[in-house]
């Protein structure tokens, strides 16, 4: 595609969100500034071979010492919102009691310089930064976690709440639950599937909790929500073992979480396939009822769909411990550096979807974005017309989803700027902003520049 790329006039009220978003741990670094304490990334990253390289976020893009300047670029963008997280251990050291002053301090000073910058702060609690000693204490799969995290939301509202207008609570808890506690490639690292499931059940206490008690607390209109990653599942071929395939990977993947937060019952057939695993969600009396508190957007974060099989590479519908087999298998066509491939159609499909299965709920896109194998000139320079492509066809996407008829009212790339990938570590750059990382100097890509020109021109200028 061209580096001029251009979409058609974009059908899109002016009341449309644009913004960018960030992560705490991917971007801040002074980890042990200010009375931060370490979080289960600080000891993931330093388990030998849990991240690529043996990266971690010690300085990461050293945002928390050049906030005010990164401010001042995003505004550059010319974007109505960013979206960032709060570290919970730099606001309640080891989970737990009094709010440290100087790491309340830091999202208080971020706020008003976003404000003050004509910017509207979009506070994510958790972005799986969860205070080690929390998870020393049993972490997600253990219940009180959930009411630790309501304690902990309510600091952080108390004092953001009179400026801070919207709220998610839990950034993919699907990443937490199923890479944390059973894949075992996110941290804490652990792999046992009870935990995973146990894990889901509190993220999802937790964020009720949190909701009802920080709606109570508001004192003007606020706009409460919860972020989740989505795909789309689809039957490799039209096999009844490839259709159950699908059926699973969707039902772990998406109905799980979307069914208690807005039907208040977890699928029948998922709690049927875990009791045939002898397992369970670890349901109390009332615990459905504050999952199921209302709030008012859907954060929807989209990569990739993905097809499944329910046969191995050998033809067998069972793994080796007689669990049916779920495999994904990547749709054709183009790749990102990730390996993932890019699946613009797929995105329509299933915000469309998400608004016939889950109605009357707004849905905004809290993260799309892709790693591309950027190549920096001198001046730290990127022609990233492979990003900037993937950015077009899926804003084209959404307001193609829009016309279908699924309320979708705002849109995040991510990320801002490149940063720590998790287990891919700085190796993989998701942003629309280059970091030189022996620097910190940072230079919009041509797809920043693409994509401040088509929020301007989406705005009609
Ligand atoms: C997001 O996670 C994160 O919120 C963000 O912090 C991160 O930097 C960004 O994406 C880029 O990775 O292949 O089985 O994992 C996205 C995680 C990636 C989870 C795609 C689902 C597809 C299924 N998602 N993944 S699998």
């Amino acid at each position: 595609p061209a580096p001029g790329l251009l979409l058609p006039a974009l059908d899109l009220p002016p009341s449309f969100k644009w913004g960018v978003a960030t992560s705490s741990y991917q971007i801040e670094g002074a980890v042990a500034e200010d009375g931060r304490t370490p979080s289960i990334w600080d000891t993931f990253c330093r388990v030998p071979g849990a991240v690529v390289g043996g990266d971690n976020g010690d300085v990461a893009c050293d945002h928390y010492h050049r906030m005010p300047q990164d401010v001042a670029l995003i505004k550059s963008l010319g974007v109505d919102t960013y979206r960032f997280s709060v570290a919970w251990p730099r606001v309640q050291p080891g989970g737990r009691g009094p709010a440290n002053p100087a790491g309340l301090a830091f999202y208080d000073r971020l706020t008003d310089e976003l404000l003050a910058a004509g910017i509207d702060p979009w506070v994510t609690l958790y972005h799986w930064d969860l205070p080690q000693e929390l998870e020393d204490a049993g972490g997600w799969p253990n219940r009180d976690t959930a009411y630790r995290f309501a304690d902990y939301a309510m600091l952080v509202f108390d004092r953001l709440g009179d400026r801070v207008r919207t709220w998610t609570t839990l950034n993919e808890p699907w990443c937490s639950a199923w890479l944390g506690y059973y894949v075992g490639v996110h941290a804490p690292g652990r792999k046992n599937f009870g935990d995973s499931i146990a894990a889901v059940h509190h993220l999802l206490l937790g964020h009720g909790l949190a909701t009802q008690r920080m709606r109570a607390a508001a004192t003007r209109e606020t706009t409460f929500g919860i972020t989740l990653n989505m795909g789309t599942a689809d039957p490799a071929t039209d096999t009844s073992a490839d259709r159950d395939a699908a059926r699973r990977a969707d039902g772990m993947g998406l109905r799980i979480y979307l069914d208690p937060l807005r039907k208040g019952e977890y699928p029948a057939d998922m709690v049927e396939d875990l009791a045939a695993r002898g397992t369970a969600f670890p349901v109390r009396d009332g615990d459905l009822a504050v999952i199921a508190t209302p709030f008012e957007v859907l954060g929807v974060n989209f990569y990739f769909g993905q097809d499944f099989s329910g046969t191995d590479e050998h033809g067998n519908t069972t793994d080796a411990d007689g669990l049916p087999v779920v495999r994904a298998v990547l749709p054709e066509g183009p790749r990102t550096a990730m390996d993932w491939p890019i699946t613009a159609d797929r995105f329509t499909r299933l915000l469309v979807r998400l608004s016939r299965d889950y109605p009357d709920l707004p849905m905004v896109i809290t993260e799309n974005g892709a790693a591309f194998d950027d190549i920096a000139d001198a001046d730290g320079a990127v022609a990233d017309a492979d990003r900037t492509a993937y950015l077009a066809e899926h804003i084209a996407a959404v307001v193609a989803a829009r016309e279908q008829g699924a309320d979708v009212r705002g849109y995040f790339a991510w990320s801002l700027m490149d940063n720590f990938e998790w287990a891919e570590g700085y190796a993989k750059r998701f942003g629309i902003v280059h970091v030189d990382y022996a620097t910190q100097v940072r230079t919009p890509k041509q797809s920043a520049l693409w994509y401040r020109d088509t929020i301007s021109r989406a705005r009609g200028n």
